[in-house]
């Protein structure tokens, strides 16, 4: 394959270019880190002024295209994914490491969400309710908010920016996407798709380069109304304080550390597949990765010693291989990021049982060993902040009531997952988990794009992404009053 730098431009107004300031950023193979993937232009300032105007004029139209004819793009947009598929997910891999089958599960999650939304295009239901007066009508409906402003993770680079832009369009509210800095060419090729569904200038617009500059422009800039970001928790707290200042509506998605709980009665194959794909599926790259596994004392030897064992037999390699099952890191920064967990882990008493190694190869890929970190207690750095990495410790639990305490003791409160065979206790584990998802005999991550998706605490800020709920963030209820009694009719007062 002769692989030459995919150039990525800003797309604004309907038309490609560089950014004002002439700016370039590299993304680079993690699994090669010499290849480059992608040179793409590094905008500022003035490129966020100029997709903001164009992202204001084009909603004065915009929200006035009725909401099927929207979701007609919407609906071109899950075809020629479909179209583009495999060569998205290829270039997925190679852009930010995740093993193929795994980057066409992300382009799936992208058409699954093209399709769902122009779904919503027909519905978008409001409610109708009886007046307390007489000849009189009552009703919702919803309303576009503006210009939203969209900032998404290398870690899905398909599914987020879809889940996020599509619904949004479908409201009838126009898009700014800043994609993140590693996946500049999967978002690039997502706006070929957008540009080719044939949305009106202006409605989608891309800005390319690092969120610093523009994360912040666009949380400050007057002419933005949403700002809707998935990211880390420090980012988080920055861009809330600029848009408080600024009363922007803001959906936050950051972090997790979430839990697998194995009870003595789980069915422990399944147990353990769950917990292998949950902790090193996209090598511990997902915020609903599995990053605590609470084990029953009376299965945690056994259960141990066969997590090790299949462990070990994980394939590690580059994405693109068809054979690889861990893909590497997505780039040296995150390498660096794990490898100082293991230490602080190590200082903290905890031991390593298996990995805890970077993989060096001349290629310089990001590669890190599968990691399982025993004799952690619930206090240790290692069992509550966020690693984003192949890292799973290993905390032993006595009681049910015990591992639901300890599943809980967390700022963060995303996905979480119990395996029991008794239904009694599946019930209660649902009613008390203090997270935004909880499965049953099943591993935390894997959301489907119809049901909501989001998580309690600092996790995020109340909201919900995908499913119905996406709708309650992109869009604005109104109450309409429609009297046709001819008469001024005083609520409260002349009923009485
Ligand atoms: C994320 O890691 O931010 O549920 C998203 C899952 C995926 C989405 C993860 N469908 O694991």
């Amino acid at each position: 394959m002769t692989n030459q730098p995919i150039s990525c431009l800003n797309y604004i107004g309907g038309k490609w270019q560089a950014s004002t300031n002439g700016g370039q950023i590299e993304s680079h193979n993690p699994a090669q880190w010499k290849e480059i993937v992608a040179i793409a232009t590094s905008s500022g300032r003035t490129d966020v002024d100029l997709a903001v105007q164009a992202a204001r004029e084009a909603y004065r139209h915009w929200r006035l295209v009725p909401a099927p004819a929207r979701a007609e793009k919407l609906f071109r947009v899950g075809e020629l994914l479909q179209q583009r598929k495999e060569e998205l997910a290829t270039l997925m891999s190679r852009e930010m490491g995740k093993p193929i089958t795994e980057a066409r599960g992300d382009v799936q999650e992208g058409i699954d969400c093209a399709f769902y939304y122009a779904g919503e295009g027909r519905r978008l239901f409001g409610q109708t309710m009886p007046s307390e007066l007489s000849n009189k009508f009552a009703m919702t409906v919803r309303m576009p908010i503006g210009v939203c402003a969209l900032i998404t993770p290398w870690n899905f680079p398909v599914a987020i920016p879809c889940w996020k832009s599509l619904p949004a369009l479908v409201c009838g509210n126009t898009i700014i996407l800043k994609p993140a800095k590693d996946t500049p060419a999967c978002a690039s090729i997502l706006f070929e798709i957008f540009a080719a569904a044939g949305f009106p200038p202006g409605v989608v617009n891309l800005l390319q380069g690092s969120g610093e500059v523009i994360g912040s422009a666009l949380a400050e800039h007057p002419g933005v109304d949403l700002l809707s970001l998935t990211g880390s928790s420090a980012t988080g707290a920055k861009v809330a304080e600029i848009c408080g200042r600024t009363h922007k509506r803001l959906c936050l998605e950051l972090g997790g550390k979430n839990a697998q709980i194995v009870m003595e009665d789980a069915n422990l194959e399944l147990a353990l597949e769950g917990a292998l794909w949950g902790a090193f599926g996209t090598t511990g790259q997902r915020c609903t990765a599995t990053s605590r596994l609470l084990l029953h004392s009376d299965i945690k030897a056994e259960f141990t010693a066969r997590l090790l064992e299949r462990t070990k037999q994980l394939k590690i390699g580059a994405g693109i291989e068809p054979s690889s099952e861990i893909g590497p890191l997505v780039n040296p920064a995150q390498l660096e990021r794990v490898k100082a967990y293991i230490d602080i882990a190590r200082n903290e008493g905890a031991q390593v049982l298996i990995g805890g190694e970077s993989i060096n190869n001349k290629e310089r890929g990001c590669f890190f060993q599968p990691t399982i970190l025993d004799g952690v207690t619930p206090t240790m750095r290692v069992a509550r902040e966020e690693i984003f990495g192949p890292v799973v410790v290993l905390i032993e639990v006595t009681s049910f009531e015990e591992a639901i305490e300890i599943l809980n003791d967390t700022s963060y409160g995303l996905s979480s997952s119990i395996y029991t065979q008794d239904i009694n206790r599946a019930f209660q584990a649902m009613r008390d988990i203090e997270a935004g998802i909880t499965y049953i005999n099943g591993p935390t991550i894997g959301a489907e794009v119809h049901l909501p998706f989001g998580g309690v605490k600092q996790t995020g800020n109340g909201h919900r992404e995908a499913g119905n709920a996406a709708l309650d963030v992109f869009s604005d209820w109104k109450s309409v009053y429609i009297d046709f009694s001819g008469k001024l009719q005083r609520a409260q007062i002349d009923n009485r």
